[in-house]
């Protein structure tokens, strides 16, 4: 479905584990910062209210979404937490890095869960304009931040479910 018909904030009906016991990753891209900074508050405020602790939240920078890949993979390599969030914000422009940085994103956030069998949660929006982003980042299709952070507690409880 595409978002444009769907709030992205929008949780009734589905069963939220708690986040109490699960230690979180959260890698934030600096382009489109007024972006992402929103993102980033949304997956926050988000763990937190469903029961992750405030000291189990470990938040790093990384320069661009680009980035957001390596940043994953640094961050698991160092071990110790069920869930990594990456966030960004791609807009697109008069060039081809749009396609580029999209598909490296997605491809490399992929293929780094699958090294390290642990949940990497996509928060990177991948829109036309600045509008666009903006209403899915605390906007009027809700703020994909939010949907990241539920998508994380239910994959580490996916994977303590299924790994012990
Ligand atoms: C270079 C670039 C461009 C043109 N656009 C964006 C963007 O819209 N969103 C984003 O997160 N990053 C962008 N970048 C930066 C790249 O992600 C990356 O940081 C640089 O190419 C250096 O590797």
């Amino acid at each position: 479905m595409s978002s444009q018909h769907k709030n992205l904030s929008d949780f009734s009906g589905a069963e939220i584990p708690s986040a109490e016991k699960y230690r979180f990753g959260i890698v934030v891209a600096e382009w489109n910062t007024e972006i992402t900074g929103a993102l980033y508050q949304g997956a926050y405020d988000h763990l937190v209210k469903y029961g992750a602790k405030e000291e189990n939240i470990f938040t790093y920078q990384v320069p661009g979404s680009f980035e957001l890949t390596s940043g994953a993979d640094l961050l698991l390599k160092k071990g110790g937490l069920d869930a990594v969030i990456v966030l960004g914000c791609v807009i697109q422009g008069e060039t081809r890095h749009f396609d580029f940085i999209c598909d490296a994103v997605a491809n490399g956030v992929s293929n780094v869960a699958i090294k390290y069998s642990k949940p990497v949660i996509f928060g990177v929006l991948t829109t036309n304009n600045h509008q666009q982003a903006f209403d899915r980042a605390g906007g009027k299709y809700g703020n994909k931040g939010d949907e990241a952070a539920i998508t994380a507690i239910k994959m580490a409880h996916l994977a303590e479910t299924l790994n012990g």
